[in-house]
């Protein structure tokens, strides 16, 4: 008897489960392996994911397929790490949950990719077919609750779609301006006959995105920088997306011009770099937001004008200059700020233009009055003979080696991270910015390690920030990732407890932390090394044995809640309204 016909018939049997089909189309060349196939043909090395009832055709496929998959311990770590990995590498990152709860999980990891721009796609087991919308087991319609923080997304219908798909999402991932593309992949689907058939194009009449920029307008924007007299650059994300670092870097030699960059942008101009007048906006450099207040000239190149850098005040942000915007997002341009010269386009390409049509202005006097600043409100602190957390990243950008990467989580600790880590290229600091995603942290450093698995990963993160993702302690040992954990433990939420501090008069609401574990004790209890600070002394000896152990190590320093995060503009003030505050 013809075994394969008969499982067929009997699959076709009302009585017979959608799970039976699924083990009887087993040996068929079905949705799962065919998914399986392209992520291979689209260069795939590793999937971070999560498995469920809905995944169990992909997860059987998945033992016969040259791809890795890496198993964090929630789904929303997942995405938090091949977003990480998305940064790192330059690749699209992947990632995969079962349906209803283990998609639901993924929606912080796959808004925060989104904010920031970072290419990922995101597979998501479905319902069966025929059961969408009758609200069955585990279901959830991730398609629809993900459609504002998705680039695009696909609830695939019939498994022969499954390459053109496939193909598309990894193209709209990548390319224009980066971001997520979720598949939403019915269980059935996973099941059905597949085809094998790999498109070698994409072919999208709707998608369209602009590379070069026009050139009128590059001559116009050249134009107006050899007349200004207060230029400034005003570097984002942007630039290191479309690896326009050198471009940046020849254009403001070339003509002498100041930098400031947004927490995106750092690493898009080495931190120690002459020009650069350091980060911008709520916990920049008082000289890098003096700067933009004062200048004539705004060369703003792949930013968004982001809030955390105009206090929400566009009325009161660069009102003296004249405004280039270059972007490859049309819709970025006067989505806050009017742009003079609105030049749309990749970066690099406009960069390398602008580096041709460019010369050097008369700016002298410009720059002697931001040395001037620089002298009278250098970034900095005052030792007092505690631990301060700036002494940390100091000595850590002293130890490390030039291809360091330091990952951090949200709160002071990623704000001390961006101001006094020495930054030396793109792709070197991984934060969550336009999110800022308390728990991003360490599945983030997990995705960055396996991206650069020979480089040092640093993870500097809160103890509120910890304790959000501290599960995936595990696999950071199950897969012997050598991060080291950089803890600022200061017993509270720090980061909101500095804002009740200065804005509500110390009337300290929910921010202690009182029932904190012993951090040491309980990555031990992981199989990971630690080690407890708690004097200025100790910090190098710390992070050499940290650097110097094999495996991930743990440092938990313990700082003082009332460290303050300087300069701060609080959010709705003017940027030159800035506290600089004694601590
Ligand atoms: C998921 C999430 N919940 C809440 C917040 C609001 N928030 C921003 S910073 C912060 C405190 C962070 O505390 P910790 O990680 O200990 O870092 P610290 O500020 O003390 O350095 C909070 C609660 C957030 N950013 N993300």
């Amino acid at each position: 008897m013809d075994q394969t016909k008969d499982e067929k018939l009997i699959a076709r049997d009302p009585e017979i489960t959608w799970e039976d089909e699924e083990s009887l189309a087993r040996d068929t060349y079905n949705g799962a392996k065919a998914l399986l196939d392209v992520l291979e043909q689209e260069g795939v090395e590793l999937i971070f994911g999560y498995p469920g009832g809905s995944l169990l055709a992909l997860y059987d496929a998945l033992l016969d397929s040259s791809i890795r998959h890496i198993l964090p311990r929630h789904e929303q770590s997942a995405v938090h790490a091949a977003d990480a990995y998305a940064r790192v590498s330059g690749k699209v990152g992947v990632c995969l949950a079962t349906s209803g709860p283990g998609a639901a999980n993924m929606v912080t990891g796959i808004a925060n990719a989104y904010m920031d721009s970072i290419p990922v796609v995101i597979l998501t087991g479905q319902v069966s077919t025929h059961l969408l919308g009758t609200d069955s087991f585990q279901e959830v319609d991730i398609t629809g609750i993900t459609m504002p923080i998705t680039k695009h997304s696909y609830l695939v219908k019939d498994a022969r779609d499954i390459p053109r798909i496939v193909k598309e999402a990894f193209y709209i991932a990548g390319t224009g301006r980066p971001g997520p593309v979720l598949i939403d992949l019915p269980k059935n689907i996973m099941a059905a006959d597949a085809s094998d058939s790999y498109p070698s194009k994409v072919a999208l009449k709707s998608y369209k995105f602009f590379t070069k920029g026009n050139a009128g307008q590059i001559a116009e924007a050249a134009k107006a920088l050899a007349q200004s007299k207060k230029p400034v650059v005003y570097a984002g994300g942007g630039v290191i997306t479309s690896r326009a670092e050198k471009g940046l870097r020849d254009l403001i030699e070339k003509a002498n011009i100041p930098v400031v960059t947004t927490l995106m942008g750092i690493g898009s101009l080495p931190s120690t770099h002459p020009n650069h007048l350091g980060m911008v906006g709520m916990h920049g450099t008082i000289t890098a937001n003096l700067a933009i207040d004062e200048c004539d000239l705004l060369l703003a190149i792949g930013v968004r004008f982001d809030d955390r850098v105009t206090s929400g005040l566009k009325h009161r942000f660069a009102t003296k200059a004249k405004v280039i915007h270059i972007d490859i997002d049309p819709a970025e341009i006067g989505k806050v700020i009017r742009a003079n010269i609105p030049i749309v386009g990749d970066a690099k390409l406009v960069l390398e233009e602008f580096l041709l049509k460019a010369s050097p202005p008369e700016i002298d006097p410009w720059w002697m009055k931001l040395r001037a600043w620089q002298k009278q409100y250098p970034l900095g602190y005052e030792p007092d003979g505690h631990l301060n957390p700036q002494m940390i990243l100091e000595a850590m950008g002293k130890l490390s080696p030039e291809d360091t990467i330091v990952v951090t989580d949200v709160g002071q600790h990623q704000m001390w991270a961006a101001q006094f880590y020495p930054v030396t290229r793109a792709k070197q600091f991984i934060t969550s910015a336009g999110l800022g995603t308390m728990g991003f942290g360490l599945p983030a450093a997990i995705g960055a390690q396996f991206a650069e698995p020979d480089n040092l990963v640093f993870l500097v993160t809160g103890d509120g920030s910890l304790q959000m993702s501290i599960h995936e302690l595990a696999t950071a040992v199950q897969y012997a990732l050598p991060i080291k954990i950089i803890l600022m433990n200061n017993g509270v939420l720090g980061m909101v407890r500095q804002m009740q501090k200065v804005l509500f008069n110390e009337r300290f609401s929910q921010i202690q932390l009182d029932a904190n574990p012993d951090f040491v004790k309980l990555a031990d209890a992981y199989g990971i090394k630690g080690l407890r600070v708690d004097s200025p002394e100790q910090i190098e000896y710390a992070l050499k044995t940290a650097i110097e152990t094999k495996g991930p190590f743990i440092v938990d320093f313990t700082i003082s809640p009332d460290e303050v995060v300087l300069p701060f503009v609080p959010a709705g003030q003017g940027i030159t309204e800035i506290l600089e505050g004694e601590k």
